[in-house]
């Protein structure tokens, strides 16, 4: 393996290749000397250590199906193309009994998990999601309830008064499993201001995925990269994520979200290419040395991407979901029609030279 590093004829990436190669962790500079000088055969070599040291060439993708229960939203995100306002001819909020009926239609199929989120809703409180959850529960109990991201958190416990552990003890009582990744976009604070800048502050986000990993409820983590971002601000990112794991060991997943472009106010900013994409998987691989997972989430980037992803350091390709998520739908994802049977997505994993491996929600193999 020392022979690659002969190769390498730039002197920083290959100080960078002997520290991955010897499995010690790269700093913030080497990560940004990755983003800007690092080629993507190089990239796609470096993840693939980091990738084979923690999963092998396992990777792996579940059963699930998503529940968003209502687009309307007190926030306005700029990158958003999905939130309206409370009375917008575009708006809507399932009943109870409608999510319910989503849930039933499952009934009798090989599914393991629910995904549920939604916009912040100004009047529906803690005490109408726990309801569901606990509905969705007793029909099905042994459904993995996988529900709300820290933004609607932050807010249905905040509103009902309780603190921050209360409200996930709470909401834990009702039947939630663990917590999805989203509300994280990015976390430098004036870039926040810009793009999202009524939304809780990073500090929030971080908080209350700290207390879920104390309460032992596990989460996952996203970034929102490919607007107006810099290199800078994703490495400070994922260390603010990484320091934070290094206390927790909560995050099971990172899932890179590629900024789509259609139906809001910053798609005059144009999408990156496909080679950003993987190049930003391959240093997230990399630089997250202690999440082990990282998630191509492939109804969001197709099929195609996905797939070579796995050659740029991912080992998770999510689920056989089969329904419409419109809130990458409304931004124009990839994928209009986002379901994949296990036999497709197995297929297009080996064909990837990767072993496909079904999971369960904390990564136990089914
Ligand atoms: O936080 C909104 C993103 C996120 C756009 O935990 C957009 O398994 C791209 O959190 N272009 C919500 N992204 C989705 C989310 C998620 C998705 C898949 C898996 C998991 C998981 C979590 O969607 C938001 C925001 O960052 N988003 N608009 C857009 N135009
Ligand atoms: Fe609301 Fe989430 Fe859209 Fe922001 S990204 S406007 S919080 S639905």
């Amino acid at each position: 393996m020392s022979r690659l590093l002969e190769y390498i004829t730039n002197d920083k990436l290959r100080h960078i290749a002997d520290k991955i190669i010897s499995g010690s962790r790269i700093s913030n500079d080497d990560g940004l000397t990755l983003f800007k000088d690092a080629d993507l055969p190089l990239l796609g070599i470096l993840a693939g250590i980091t990738r084979k040291r923690i999963n092998g060439n396992m990777a792996f993708f579940n059963r699930n199906f998503h529940i968003e229960p209502t687009n309307k939203c007190i926030y306005n995100c700029r990158f958003c193309s999905y939130h309206k306002p409370d009375g917008d001819p575009d708006s809507w909020e399932y009943s109870h009994e409608q999510m319910l009926e989503i849930v039933r239609r499952f009934d009798g199929k090989d599914v393991s998990e629910v995904h549920i989120v939604g916009g912040v809703h100004p009047s529906h409180d803690i005490y109408y999601y726990g309801e569901l959850i606990r509905k969705i529960k007793q029909h099905r109990p042994s459904l993995h309830i996988k529900a709300f991201s820290a933004i609607e958190l932050d807010y249905m416990i905040s509103q009902a008064g309780m603190s921050v552990e209360e409200g996930l003890e709470f909401l834990r009582g009702c039947g939630l499993n663990s917590i999805p990744g989203g509300g994280a976009e990015i976390f430098d604070e004036e870039l926040r201001k810009k793009i999202c800048d009524e939304k809780p502050s990073s500090e929030l986000w971080l908080t209350i995925h700290e207390k879920a990993h104390k309460l032992g409820i596990p989460s996952n983590a996203t970034m929102l990269y490919g607007h107006i971002e810099t290199y800078a601000q994703r490495i400070n990112h994922m260390e603010r994520l990484r320091d934070l794991q290094a206390i927790t060991k909560g995050f099971n997943a990172f899932i890179p979200l590629k900024y789509k472009k259609a139906n809001n106010s910053m798609g005059y900013l144009g999408e990156v290419s496909i080679t950003e994409d993987l190049k930003n998987y391959a240093v997230a691989r990399v630089f997250l040395d202690n999440i082990p997972h990282i998630k191509a989430y492939w109804p969001m980037i197709g099929r195609e991407t996905a797939q070579i992803s796995l050659s740029f350091g991912t080992d998770d390709l999510d689920g056989t979901i089969d329904d419409t998520t419109r809130i990458y739908s409304m931004a124009g994802a990839e994928d209009k029609n986002p379901s994949m049977s296990t036999e497709e997505i197995s297929a297009l994993i080996r064909a990837a030279g990767f072993e496909p491996v079904e999971r369960d929600s904390y990564y136990n193999i089914k």
